[in-house]
């Protein structure tokens, strides 16, 4: 193959905002009395808002204690806590790599998008400075069937007029490896707690994305 783009998650590849993610929904939970750990926050990785707050209930076995108005008002209380976190985010909390990686693949001709489901994904990268360095980024809120549905890495390959096949796919997070692989993409995978389809490329850590290894 010859690689023409590279389509990026955003939290755990480019940055790590699940240690807000994290503290955003303990404070929720403790204020309503729901259980909540890292174990549980791990599940809650590549996942959307409201199916993040779903798996929170569930856990606590509280999945009819909400109504959908309740959810939507919690869910938005959840996310103002986050945007304070995000916003004191610079540019050196960009994970190790990651910005020399993408100069290079710039530099090298490619294209360079960003596939998250997450809504913040525009504020988080203003804040890191780095919305400029990328061709697209998806619109979380316009993409019907989130990971591991291929839906948005499709989206990002085709806003950049390239084929899924000539593209390869970042991400830290078992249903963003399964939508990588569903999109028939080369997955690299970036310290992935694996429980099903493992990625094409393992790493521990950003630090360890090498330009000549991984791009062919
Ligand atoms: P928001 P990614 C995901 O981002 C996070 O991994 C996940 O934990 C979070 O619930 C989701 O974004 C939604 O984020 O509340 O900001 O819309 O890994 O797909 O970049
Ligand atoms: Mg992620």
């Amino acid at each position: 193959m010859k690689t023409k783009a590279l389509i990026f998650d955003l939290d755990g590849v480019i940055v790590d905002t699940a240690k807000f993610h994290f503290m955003s929904w303990k404070a929720l939970s403790d204020e309503l009395g729901l259980f909540f750990d890292e174990a549980v926050n791990e599940r809650l990785k590549g996942v959307s808002r409201m199916k993040s707050f779903e798996i929170i209930l569930e856990v606590n076995g509280a999945e009819d204690r909400f109504s959908d108005a309740e959810k939507e008002e919690l869910i938005k209380k959840k996310n103002d806590l986050y945007v304070s976190f995000v916003k004191t985010l610079t540019p050196d909390d960009m994970l190790p790599g990651i910005a020399e990686f993408i100069e290079r693949a710039k530099g090298a001709g490619l294209k360079c998008a960003v596939a998250s489901v997450s809504k913040n994904a525009p504020l988080v990268l203003s804040c890191l400075g780095a919305a400029d360095k990328f061709d697209y980024v998806a619109d979380a809120a316009k993409v019907e069937k989130s990971k591991p549905a291929p839906d948005i890495f499709l989206v990002c390959a085709e806003a950049l007029g390239v084929d899924p096949a000539e593209c390869i796919g970042i991400e830290d997070a078992q249903a963003g490896i399964e939508a990588i692989k569903a999109a028939g993409m080369f997955s690299v995978g970036i310290n992935v707690t694996v429980t099903s389809a493992e990625p094409d490329i393992h790493l521990k850590s950003t630090s360890e994305l090498d330009f000549d290894k991984i791009v062919f």
